[in-house]
């Protein structure tokens, strides 16, 4: 029988640069999720991988968790009970209570991340954290906090960059360490790839980003710095140095001029390995009108991340690549506080009585193994141990018989296998919300299209019965998602009501396309971008910039990128069958000539070592990126391998030079043949 097909619009709320528009296209309990054809950004297609999981194990209720469990064998055995909400909940809140009369809140420790960047599901459960007292992992030092702390400091801010809309006023776009083929596949399709300015692209890997630009530089990790300062000379040289604009609206050049007068474009080939021509070209290019900067997350994620953020922001600084039509510096676009969300009322940050305590998710694995600082912890929106550095150690802290864990989840990931009290999650089929995209500037629906699976519920329903178990009665604490949705559409001037706005799907935060930073002044002490200055010294940082690149590794070390996959979001995916076929087995790619000299060849099994530890990947023979680099995407589940761990087995927590971040594309191995 020919069942009434509903259309439903709705968004993906993943953590990508896209935000695409979905439409849901229900006939009875069947659901089809497919692209928006009116959506701008994602024109009638989602990406491949969300286009299969979002029809495979997210409706699948084999693969999703579907009640609330509680452990029955030893941690980490995965091995759980189905038990009831009420059960669930009186077992955490007796825990709980316990601990925070005996050690206090700060002896609870929660993780939480970008699993859905639903604005409720990211926001709300903030608030029961913040009321606890709870310690946090701070969640932007797995990701991009180096990169956020050098922005900040320069420019006043890292979330307000350029809006794409704007590219046809370009003369040119730079891209510095970001792949949106694989991170942003419809901004890199329909956006990089279709743009008709020059096109350049940084980055140690021809990705097919770089392989679609007009200059592809190619550096050795690590010296982006030197290779900003040897463009800047050529800039200076020609004269593209904007003298107004750097004597009106920024502060210190003077103390980073005499530097790049010194770092010729031999100097910086020499530093980095990209050829004088190329940078004198790429130089040529940028310095043509209007120009585009976008910084990548996986740039700064390195040990001299910070500082190489600093360095390649003073070509917009200093070429006066700001404020007008065409230019610009992108990292971020925190769109929804672009519209006017008030995310400190979200997050209930007034509900702390002090400043949380944070930690960094470079000192996860250690600080949670200490019993005499952390006794609870709490996982949400995250799987630390497929992500996190330091998987042996994190495992065996995770392991803590005394440490009383609740993770809550869509799937049964590697950190649920570790949890007392598992609550399952509902999906963004199963839920209404609000989504935005942090690179376009739009804000979108998330529309609940079914009832959530099982007994799963959303995070905001979580916590508020999380919050009545405690008997937590402040109002903030129970707010209806009816009321945080009208909320939040009032703050960012979403007209009439949500379902109105569910037939519109989305809408751009402004009509026309913004030119940012026009008024020229930045949120810095001095109101200037603060090239050198005391902002710089008062955190301990280096007053100024420098050219310095990371020394090369030592002999018979290999440096080790391991970026976005294009078959995964993250970690998340890993467990989809269909998604698993495509991927293969995990592999490294090394290049040809690295290969012939250690005498590997393509399908041989390699072993990769460092003091953090070791594993075994096939080996796959590519000239991809340059001599001594190996590049193994992200993006699988420990238990699914069969070592039992991922790449961020190898992650030694190396800590960037900023924001106590990741710099985990710093991570060098040793690569041996397996007999
Ligand atoms: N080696 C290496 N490691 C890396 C990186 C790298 O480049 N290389 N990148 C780092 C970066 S940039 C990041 S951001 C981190 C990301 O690392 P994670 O934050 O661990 O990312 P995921 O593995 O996708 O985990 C997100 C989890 O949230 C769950 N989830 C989804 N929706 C919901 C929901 O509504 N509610 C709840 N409660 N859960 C939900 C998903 O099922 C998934 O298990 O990884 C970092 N790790
Ligand atoms: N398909 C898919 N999409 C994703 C994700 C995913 O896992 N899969 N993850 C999401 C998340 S959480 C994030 S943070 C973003 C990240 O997306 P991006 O910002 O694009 O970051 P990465 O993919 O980590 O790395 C981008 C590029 O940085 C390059 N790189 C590494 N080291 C250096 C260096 O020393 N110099 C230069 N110039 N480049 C370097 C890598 O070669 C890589 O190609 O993507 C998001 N979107
Ligand atoms: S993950 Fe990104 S590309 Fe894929 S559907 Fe979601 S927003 Fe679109
Ligand atoms: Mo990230």
């Amino acid at each position: 029988m020919n069942q009434p097909v509903e259309r439903i619009r709705s968004s993906c709320p993943r953590d990508c640069y896209d935000g695409c528009g979905i439409v849901i296209e229900k006939r009875g309990d069947t659901l089809r999720v497919l692209g928006d054809p009116d959506h701008p950004v994602s024109r009638g297609r989602l990406c491949g991988k969300c286009a299969i999981a979002y029809n495979g194990v997210w409706q699948d209720p084999a693969a999703r968790l579907l009640y609330p469990l509680r452990r029955s064998g030893p941690k980490g055995s995965g091995k759980f009970e189905r038990i009831s909400w009420e059960t669930a909940l009186a077992a955490i809140a007796g825990r709980t209570q316990a601990i925070l009369s005996a050690q206090g809140p700060e002896a609870i420790l929660h993780t939480h991340y970008s699993g859905t960047l639903s604005l409720m599901a990211l926001l709300f459960p903030m608030r029961f954290f913040h009321r606890l007292g709870a310690a946090e992992v701070d969640p932007d030092t797995i990701c991009n906090a180096a990169g956020h702390v050098a922005w900040r400091t320069m420019f006043g801010s890292s979330s307000m960059g350029f809006d794409p809309r704007t590219a046809d006023q370009s003369r040119c776009i730079l891209i510095w360490g970001a792949n949106p083929s694989h991170a942003g596949p419809h901004t890199h399709k329909h956006w990089f790839a279709a743009a008709r300015v020059a096109r350049i692209v940084v980055d140690p890997i021809r990705t097919d980003t770089a392989a679609v630009a007009d200059i592809h530089l190619q550096p050795r990790p690590g010296t982006d710095a030197a290779l900003a300062f040897s463009l800047l000379h050529v800039l200076w040289r020609d004269g593209k140095i904007d003298a107004g604009f750097v004597a009106a609206h920024t502060q210190g050049a003077d103390e980073v001029l005499p530097q790049i007068q010194s770092c010729t474009p031999e100097w910086g080939a020499r530093q980095t390995g990209v050829p004088a021509a190329l940078i004198e070209q790429a130089a040529q290019l940028y310095g043509s009108g209007p120009a585009l900067l976008w910084a990548g997350q996986g740039l700064q994620r390195q040990a001299r991340g910070g500082n190489i953020m600093r360095a390649i922001g003073l070509l917009p600084a200093l070429t006066g690549n700001i404020g007008k039509p065409g230019t610009g510096f992108y990292y971020l676009n925190d769109t929804a506080a672009m519209a006017g969300l008030d995310a400190g009322r979200m997050v209930g940050a007034h509900l702390a009585a002090r400043e949380p305590v944070r930690i960094s998710h470079m000192d996860l694995a250690r600080e949670l193994a200490r019993p005499d600082r952390f006794r609870s912890l709490w996982v949400w929106n995250t799987n630390p141990l497929a992500s996190a550095p330091r998987q042996s150690a994190l495992r065996a802290a995770m392991s803590r018989e005394e440490l009383f864990t609740v993770v809550i989840d869509c799937f049964q990931t590697d950190s649920v296998d570790y949890a007392d009290i598992v609550l399952p999650a509902a999906s963004l089929l199963e839920f209404d919300d609000l989504t935005c995209s942090y690179f376009h500037l739009h804000v979108g629906v998330q529309s609940k299209a079914t009832e959530p699976l099982g007994e799963a519920l959303p995070n905001q329903e979580i916590f508020r019965r999380l919050a009545s178990a405690l008997d937590i009665t402040e109002p903030e604490l129970h707010e209806q998602d009816t009321s945080l949705i009208a909320g939040m559409m009032a703050e960012m001037h979403i007209p009439g009501t949500f379902a109105e706005f569910q037939q519109r799907g989305w809408q751009w935060i402004a009509e026309s396309p913004q030119v940012l930073h026009s008024d020229l002044h930045f949120s810095t002490p001095s109101g200037r971008i603060e090239i050198a200055s005391d902002a710089w010294t008062a955190q301990k940082l280096p007053r100024a910039p420098h050219a310095d690149v990371d020394p090369p590794p030592a002999p018979g070390r290999f440096r080790l990128l391991t970026p976005a996959s294009d078959l995964r979001l993250n970690d998340s995916y890993a467990n989809d069958p269909q998604l698993s076929l495509q991927a293969g087995p995990a592999s490294v790619i090394l290049h040809p000539e690295d290969a012939g000299a250690l005498g590997i060849k393509a399908g041989d099994s390699v072993s990769l070592n460092n003091a953090a530890g070791n594993m075994e990947l096939i080996a796959e023979i590519d000239d991809l990126a340059p001599r001594g680099v190996l590049v193994s995407y992200k993006g699988r589940w420990p238990k699914q391998e069969p070592g039992g761990c991922n790449v961020n087995v190898l992650n030694d927590a190396i800590v960037a030079d900023m924001g106590a971040s990741s710099g985990v594309h710093s991570t060098e191995v040793e690569i041996v043949r397996k007999m």
